[in-house]
C-alpha cells in the first residue's frame, strides 16, 4: 500500500514540477510571485525605493487576460493607507511627465499588458512611507469584471529598471 501511495505521490510532484518547468521555461530562479483572479493572471509585481521620503512609489507588473471578454483594470490600494492610479508617460518637447489615465487600463482577451518604467505603470500614492529596498507592499488591484486581487510588490532598490526578482536570477 505505502509503495503504491509513494509512486502516485510521486507522479503528482513530477507532473507539478513538470508543468512550472513548462511555463516558466526561460526563468533562471524559483517560480516568479504570480497571483490570478479569474481570467486575469498578475506576473512580478515590483516597486522601487523613492528617494528623499516621498510617500509615493511606482508599480510595475504584468497583466495577462486569458478569458473571453475584455477586462479593465480601474485601481486599487497599497500598503495601509495608500491608493494605486493608472499613469502613463507621455514625452513631448524632450519632457516626460505622465497623466494619470482615468478610465482605467482595458486588457483585451489574450493580451499581455505590461507595466514597466516610461510607459504605462500604476503609481501608489498617498502612502503612510516611502517603501525601502527589499521591503514587500501589500497591496490589492480592482478589476471591472475579475474583481479584487490581493498581491504584493516587492520592493527594488532606487532608480533600477527591473524586478529585483528578475535582477537576482542574474549573474553577471
Ligand atoms: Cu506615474
Amino acid at each position: 500500500m505505502k509503495t503504491i501511495f509513494s509512486a502516485v505521490v510521486g507522479a503528482v510532484l513530477l507532473g507539478a514540477v513538470a508543468g512550472i518547468n513548462i511555463r516558466h521555461a526561460s526563468a533562471q530562479t524559483a517560480e516568479p510571485p504570480t497571483y490570478r483572479i479569474g481570467s486575469i493572471v498578475i506576473e512580478v509585481p515590483w516597486s522601487r525605493e523613492a528617494p528623499g521620503g516621498v510617500k509615493r512609489a511606482v508599480g510595475y507588473m504584468r497583466i495577462t487576460n486569458t478569458g473571453q471578454q475584455a477586462d479593465r483594470l480601474l485601481g486599487g490600494t497599497a500598503a495601509e493607507t495608500g491608493r494605486l492610479e493608472i499613469h502613463q508617460s507621455v514625452t513631448s518637447d524632450g519632457f516626460t511627465r505622465m497623466q494619470a489615465v482615468a478610465e482605467g487600463l482595458v486588457i483585451d482577451p489574450g493580451e499581455t499588458v505590461e507595466l514597466k518604467p516610461g510607459a504605462v505603470h500604476a503609481m501608489l500614492v498617498d502612502l503612510h512611507r516611502g517603501p525601502k529596498a527589499g521591503e514587500i507592499i501589500k497591496g490589492t488591484l480592482v478589476f471591472e469584471k475579475a474583481g479584487i486581487v490581493e498581491i504584493e510588490y516587492q520592493i527594488g532598490r532606487a532608480g533600477v529598471r527591473n524586478a529585483p526578482t528578475a535582477a537576482a536570477g542574474h549573474h553577471h
